[in-house]
C-alpha cells in the first residue's frame, strides 16, 4: 500500500526549514499538515498541525487550520490561534503549534497534543541549551481555555516542531546541519505508525 507522504525544504536568508509528513499505514489521507510562510514583512511564520483522528475528516480540518493561518499571518500569534479555535468550529478539531521567528527571537504557542523543542546555541557559555516548549491543553475548533504566547531568545540552533504521531525523543541528541537526515532518523526511531506522522525542523 502507498504511503502518503509530503516533504517540504525552504531558505528564507540564513533560516532553513525541512518538513516531513507521512500518514498513518495503510491510509491515503493524512491528517496533519505544515506550514511554513514569509509574514509582517520579514519574519516567518511556521505550524504543525494535527487533524484529530485521521483519514479525510483529520485532513479537513487541518486543511482549514492551514488556510487560516495562511491567509491571517500578519495578526499576533495570539489572535491566530483564536481564530483557527473559530474556523475549526464544526470540523474534527486539531492540535497546533504555531510559531513566528523574527530577528533573534521565537515567539511559540502550542495548542493540545503536540510538541516542540528549543535547542539554541546562544547562551553566554557557549552551551546548547535544550528545552521542550509548553503546549497548553484543548482541541482548537472544540475547547480552548488558558493559551499564553512564549517568546525565546534564537540567535543561531534548532526549533523541532513535530505531532504525536512521533513519539518522544530527545532533540539535542539528534542534531545535524543536513535537516532532511536528522529529520529521517528521527522519524525512523520515533515515527508510529499507526498514526499520521509529521516533524518541522528550522536551522538559523
Ligand atoms: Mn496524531
Amino acid at each position: 500500500m502507498m504511503v502518503k507522504v509530503k516533504e517540504c525544504e525552504k531558505r528564507f536568508g540564513d533560516i532553513r526549514i525541512f518538513s516531513y509528513s507521512r500518514a498513518k499505514k495503510g491510509e491515503e489521507h493524512c491528517g496533519d499538515a505544515c506550514l511554513v510562510e514569509e509574514c509582517d514583512g520579514n519574519n516567518i511564520i511556521i505550524a504543525v498541525v494535527d487533524g484529530l483522528g485521521h483519514g479525510k475528516k483529520a485532513e479537513e480540518a487541518s486543511e482549514v487550520a492551514v488556510n487560516f493561518i495562511k491567509s491571517h499571518k500578519n495578526l499576533p500569534l495570539d489572535k491566530i490561534v483564536r481564530g483557527v479555535h473559530s474556523a475549526l468550529s464544526g470540523t474534527r478539531g486539531a492540535v497546533a503549534s504555531i510559531s513566528k521567528i523574527s530577528d533573534g527571537r521565537i515567539a511559540f504557542v502550542g495548542v493540545g497534543n503536540i510538541s516542540a523543542q528549543i535547542v539554541s546555541e546562544n547562551n553566554e557559555r557557549g552551551e546548547k541549551l535544550q528545552r521542550h516548549l509548553f503546549s497548553a491543553s484543548g482541541v482548537l475548533g472544540w475547547n480552548l481555555r488558558h493559551f499564553k504566547v512564549f517568546t525565546y531568545e534564537f540567535m543561531s540552533g534548532w526549533l523541532v516542531m513535530n505531532t504525536d504521531g512521533v513519539g518522544h525523543f530527545i532533540a539535542s541528541e539528534y542534531l545535524s546541519e543536513n535537516l532532511r537526515e536528522m529529520a529521517m532518523k528521527i522519524m525512523k526511531e520515533h515515527g508510529k505508525a499507526d498514526d499520521d506522522a509529521t516533524i518541522l525542523i528550522l536551522k538559523r
